[in-house]
């Protein structure tokens, strides 16, 4: 039996996807009295969304998912049924995860990217939908000033996650599954170690997006301090949440349309800082709504940040890793791919 088998009835125990029990219990699934197994046959359904995703329905009568948002157990699911790529994410409130992931599904769904990558579908697409219902009354070309709103969870302590299929040109299908979380989560890491552990199920995925803001990089009032707080989450990242080193880091530089559609130059000292540190970094440009009045068009590097979800062993022109190949097979290995 492995461990992806199992779920916890502790509200904060992840062990369902990163096989570490909350209460250090050695050999969880034989002593842990909270751990359940969930094969097939004995899994409850759950409600889909964070509130209870942890908890087992009283009620075994099927319950359908919402659509919004998958919670650990859902996530678990889906991975156990069919190959599929947890992203992590990292990144301060206001840094464009949230919009990050919407024009991924706009791009995707509008066939923007097409032929290279198509829509395949999603078990979330009303979380997606409601994401991006701001930028359904776009008006005259205009941007709204919020485009999306602020990431709140159901369940303040438990990860929400969206899913994404899609199919590359090659007719493979590619499934993601993509953590919104509170920009609160980042902040609270930098200032308080012990919150490392809701961050556990970064262990178990196949890359980690660190969004980093360009203009933050770029200005020189706040240069330093964005310069501090990325390195210092990359020594969370390492030491405290232990993010294995074959986990390939992305610096999704977002905002990009207010530094003319390229990263800003110090953005190279924190891909520098996460290479001493083992790991193999790429950075990605991006804009997904630039502001209005930027030459940078809307997705503006989302086809680079599919590539890498979809192929996260090849490395990009923008690659900054020296050592990209030996964490590649690393990886794969680590993935039973070779
Ligand atoms: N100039 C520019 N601004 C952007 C872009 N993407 C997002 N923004 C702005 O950044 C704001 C915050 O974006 P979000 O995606 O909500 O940020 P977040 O990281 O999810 O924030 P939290 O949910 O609070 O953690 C948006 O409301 C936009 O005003 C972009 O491509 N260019
Ligand atoms: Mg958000």
């Amino acid at each position: 039996v492995t461990r992806r088998e199992f779920a916890c009835l502790k509200p904060d125990c992840t062990f369902g996807l990163t096989g570490t029990c909350i209460e250090s219990i050695d050999d969880p699934t034989r002593k842990c009295p909270n751990l359940k197994a969930t094969d097939a046959s004995s899994e409850p359904e759950q409600q889909v969304g964070n509130e209870g995703d942890t908890h087992p329905v009283a009620n075994p009568a099927r319950q359908f998912p919402t659509g919004l948002e998958l919670g650990l157990n859902q996530a678990a699911r889906i991975m156990r049924s069919r190959y599929t790529r947890l992203i992590g994410v990292l990144g301060q409130a206001e840094a464009g995860k949230t919009c990050l992931f919407t024009s991924l599904y706009l791009q995707l769904t509008g066939r923007n990217l097409c032929p290279k990558y198509r829509f395949a579908g999603s078990e979330t697409l009303l979380g997606f939908e409601q994401r991006a219902r701001h930028l359904r009354d776009w008006t005259q070309g205009r941007v709204p000033d919020q485009i999306v709103d602020r990431t709140h969870l159901g369940n303040p302590r438990s990860p929400a996650f969206l899913h994404l299929a899609f199919h590359d040109d090659s007719g493979t299908r590619h499934d993601v599954l993509l953590p919104d979380l509170p920009g609160e989560w980042t902040t609270r890491l930098l200032s308080d170690a012990s919150t490392a552990e809701r961050f556990g199920f970064l262990r178990r995925s196949d890359i980690v997006l660190l969004a980093l803001e360009a203009p933050q990089f770029a200005n020189r009032r706040t240069r330093n301090n964005a310069i501090t707080d990325a390195t210092h989450l990359l020594a969370r990242l390492s030491d405290d949440i232990s993010v294995p080193r074959s986990i390939p880091l992305v610096l999704a530089v977002t905002k990009c349309d207010e530094t003319d559609g390229s990263a800003p130059q110090d953005v190279q000292k924190i891909a520098d800082a996460a290479l001493n540190r083992g790991y193999s970094v790429s950075t990605i440009p991006l804009a997904a709504f630039p502001r209005n009045g930027t030459t940078v068009p809307l997705g503006f590097g989302i086809d680079a940040l599919v590539t890498q979800m979809s192929l996260p062993c090849v490395p990009l022109t923008t690659d900054t890793a020296r050592n990209i190949g030996s964490a590649s097979r690393s990886y794969l290995k680590a993935r039973g791919h070779r």
